[in-house]
């Protein structure tokens, strides 16, 4: 006999599985298909803790719908483009390619050590001209479509450096690494209209209902931001002064339409176009000084509800189409230039921020709608509840309303004469896609002088990045990276054949991982995008599992990318990826592992403690997989005792157990109705993601092994035919999460290697039926009831069933229940 020992199995089987493809899907349309993907992994060092929960959770589905007979793609790859890799170039003197690189190999042979069961035949790395030729291409298929295009906005500088930053390298508003406070510069760059599908990014969401965590769901949902309300034109009164004789209109958009009788001043952003338009030109040196001093404040201190109110008046005035009252013009910067018009109509009575800045300002307040609450002009508190309408036109108007018919009614009157309409505003914005960064997938697109943008031909493609660059070269120095490499940005015009220039600017990760997971059912396919035949086969994923970091950005652009090849013809679905599981986070003492801390956990160094399986099988059993994991909690240690247990039982079968292939009939019943409803249960427990339970059960049924082996009726031990059964269930049932000693145990047990293709055991129905008893229910020891119960019933269950029972109920009567003594599963005893 042997003695357990993770090291020895982790040598045994290491490799096999590769070499011996284990994991690779048929694709041959014999079977019905199931894709598992588990978010693809930034390779910015070797594995850890994150890693190996999250793989692990995957790695139970893939490996469950293997053993299920689905014909399983399991693929793995790397988002390997990206900001880390190109801050070690310039630390190194080095190229990105080789920090990027290596840590794929670094964490390749940790993923294959880790025994996931990927099929690595379909690995792929974004930053491979292979694959960033074809993100290159998709690109040029959105700006076929108008769907990317070019504006100005503002990127993060660094005055000191005379840099671009990143926005993660902007900390509490400081340059990362001069401490220098950042300001906003504006750049030409690049788009994706994904405003364009807002609609459909929140319709689709109806498909995902169920199969996505609500909170995912939730928010995506306040990211798009849909709002109902209406956009109402504001005459502004002509100023000679200002260039504007003839008088213009001032849009806003307003979910309040009920509320414009109670309107008395307007706000435009301050930082906007739109305010220096407007302003007459005795206020506007104070405008621009107000707006020199904006720059220095983030969004998010701008968006503070408790911030003090600041703003300049523009010295004009606008007219209320309903009631034709003067407001006041002024800029502020609680309105955003980039929501609704960037201007509003201000209500204090009625909304908190504007009543703030009428108190600060001086302006009046006029409650429009009766809530019974306080006089906000009183009370400093904006009234928002429901109401009927008041001071607001009188019956003509809309007094007397409730809120949502003055709404109707407000935009109906507005229509009529031509002042307002209806409309939906969304919150998301366009996706700012240019990088003024070097490691990323250059934008296939050539500026010339006489031709203009001029998108570079598919058999131009790759636009390959420069090879022999390295450290200070890659710094950002005002532009793009790229943009100071001569000999890369000078080409000729694919068009006219003059000179011309690269654009300089590279995409955004998130174009790489957008479409990914089309590219994993034709890898290697040099010819195209994708194969459609192998997409259609393929797609959608079935099951997509990651982090709830990603919950907003990666799922939204992918989901967009997905409707806009939809909508090109180059997919056959809406949506990309059918259901979601957000695993929960590895802490260490009940905060997340960093570096501040010290408390991290290294994941090589469990791997060499405990081994991969006892490492797993913490991962998996801890927790239900959506809740974190602490650390300091677990007991790897227990989970390695735990399989070693598991692993003497087919030792035990493979010296003196029944042949494989013995007919279980004449076994312990005991432990074949506990091996037969394990897996019954296993199967249930697994569609509905309780891996954990899944654990518990299998170690229930390892005792209930152990007990037949040391004493069960049969006398056989090791030898009755219903332990072979029994201990092949827990092989395949421990393939799901210890791959090494599952696999050992598969082979002790007399098979083939692998037991990952074994196929979930056959539930025979008959062996489900539950061991049922009588249980006897005395009121005042005298018997009242007798209930079939299953036997193993618990205390709680068991009274709680007596006490329901009509004879019992009658017995005891008005009587109060003192005490319920339970026996379970034989009696139980009320004293009243
Ligand atoms: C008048 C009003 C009265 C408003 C009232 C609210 C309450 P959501 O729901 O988030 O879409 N608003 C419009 N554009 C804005 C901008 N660029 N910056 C800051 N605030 C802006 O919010 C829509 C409401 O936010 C609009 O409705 C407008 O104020 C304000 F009792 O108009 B409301
Ligand atoms: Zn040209």
């Amino acid at each position: 006999t042997e003695e357990y020992s993770f090291a020895a199995l982790e040598d045994r089987w290491g490799g096999y599985w590769e070499q011996h493809h284990t994991f690779a899907p048929l694709d041959d349309g014999s079977t019905e298909r199931r894709y598992v993907l588990d978010m693809f992994p930034y390779p910015s060092g070797d594995l850890h803790m994150g890693h190996a929960e999250a793989f692990a959770m995957g790695d139970v589905v893939a490996r469950y719908w293997m053993q299920q007979g689905y014909d399983v793609m399991h693929p793995i790859g790397w988002d390997s483009f990206g900001l880390p890799a190109e801050n070690a170039a310039i630390k190194r003197d080095a190229h990105p390619a080789e920090w990027t690189y290596k840590n794929i190999d670094t964490q390749k042979s940790s993923f294959q050590r880790y025994a996931i069961s990927a099929d690595w035949s379909r690995e792929l790395h974004t930053s491979d001209p292979e694959y960033y030729r074809w993100t290159q291409w998709l690109f040029q298929q959105f700006h076929a479509q108008g769907l990317a295009y070019r504006k100005d906005s503002p990127v993060n500088w660094c005055p000191k450096d005379q840099t671009v930053l990143a926005n993660e390298q902007v900390v509490n508003g400081a340059c990362e690494r001069c401490g220098t406070p950042v300001t906003k510069k504006s750049l030409n760059q690049w788009y994706f209209k994904i405003t364009e599908y807002a609609d459909r990014l929140l319709e689709d969401m109806a498909e995902l209902e169920g199969h996505w965590p609500e909170r995912v769901l939730a928010m995506q949902r306040n990211w798009i931001g849909r709002s109902e309300g209406a956009h109402v034109d504001f005459r502004v009164e002509p100023s000679e002064a200002t260039g504007d004789a003839a008088g213009r209109d001032l849009t806003v958009f307003t979910t309040r339409p009920d509320t414009l009788y109670g309107s008395t001043f307007m706000v435009v952003a301050a930082d906007s176009d739109l305010a220096l338009e407007l302003v007459d030109p005795e206020h506007r040196q104070a405008l621009e000084t107000y707006r020199e001093a904006l720059k220095n404040v983030s969004e998010i201190e701008r968006q503070a509800t408790d911030r003090a109110k600041t703003g300049v008046f523009l010295g004009r005035h606008a007219v209320n189409p309903l009631n034709g009252e003067r407001l006041p013009l002024w800029a502020s910067d609680y309105v955003l230039a980039d929501y609704g018009t960037g201007a509003i109509m201000a209500v204090p009575a009625h909304d908190q921020r504007d009543l703030d800045f009428a108190r600060a300002m001086d302006l009046p307040v006029r409650a429009v709608l009766d809530t019974g609450e306080e006089d906000p002009s009183v009370s400093g508190v904006a009234t928002t509840g429901e109401g009927t309408l008041v001071n607001s036109g009188g019956p003509d108007g809309l007094d007397g309303l409730g809120k949502a018919e003055a709404i109707t009614r407000a935009i109906e009157i507005l229509g009529e004469r031509g002042t307002g309409r209806g409309t939906v505003n969304y919150r998301l914005r366009d996706w700012l896609l240019s990088r003024q960064r070097f490691w990323g997938a250059p934008i296939p697109i050539v500026h010339c002088p006489d031709c203009g943008e001029v998108a570079v031909p598919e058999d131009q493609l790759p636009v390959l990045l420069p090879q022999d660059v390295a450290g200070e070269q890659l710094a950002p120095k005002g532009k793009s990276p790229l943009a100071g490499i001569e000999s890369w940005v000078n080409t000729t015009c694919p068009s006219c054949g003059g000179a011309a220039l690269r654009d300089t600017d590279t995409m955004d990760t998130f174009v790489d991982s957008s479409w990914y997971y089309m590219r994993f059912a034709s890898p290697n396919d040099d010819d195209q995008v994708f194969d459609r035949a192998a997409v259609d086969r393929w797609l959608p994923v079935d099951q997509y599992v990651g982090g709830v970091e990603h919950a907003i950005l990666h799922l939204l652009y992918s989901r967009f990318f997905t409707k806009a090849l939809y909508d090109m013809g180059l997919v056959s679905f809406t949506e990309p990826f059918k259901a979601l599981l957000n695993q929960g986070q590895v802490l260490n003492g009940g905060k997340a592992m960093s570096k501040s801390l010290g408390n991290g956990v290294d994941l090589g160094e469990q791997l060499d403690t405990f081994g991969v399986d006892a490492v797993r099988l913490t991962m998996i059993f801890a927790s239900p997989p959506e809740d974190d994991v602490d650390w300091a909690d677990v007991s790897p240690g227990g989970s390695a005792k735990f399989l070693a247990r598991a692993w003497r039982l087919a030792q035990d079968v493979q010296f003196a157990g029944a042949a494989p292939g013995t007919d279980p009939d004449d076994g312990d019943l005991t432990l074949r109705r506990l091996t037969h409803r394990t897996v019954a249960d296993a199967a249930r427990l697994l569609d509905e993601h309780k891996f954990n339970v899944v654990v518990a059960r299998t170690m229930e049924l390892v005792n209930g092994v152990r007990k037949t082996i040391d004493g069960g009726a049969s006398g056989l031990g090791a030898g009755d035919p219903a332990v072979r059964e029994a201990v092949e269930a827990v092989a395949i049932l421990l393939s799901l999460f210890a791959p090494y000693t599952a696999e050992d145990m598969w082979a002790k047990l007399g098979h083939e290697p692998s037991v990952a293709r074994a196929g979930w055991p056959a539930v025979e129905d008959a062996l489900l039926v539950q061991d049922t008893t009588t249980a006897v229910v005395q009121v005042k020891g005298k018997v009242r009831d007798r209930l079939e119960v299953p036997a193993d019933i618990s205390a709680a269950d068991l009274q709680e069933l007596a006490l329901a029972s009509q004879a019992v109920q009658r017995s005891i009567g008005d009587a109060a229940v003192r005490k319920v003594i339970v026996r379970e599963p034989k009696l139980v005893n009320i004293v009243v």
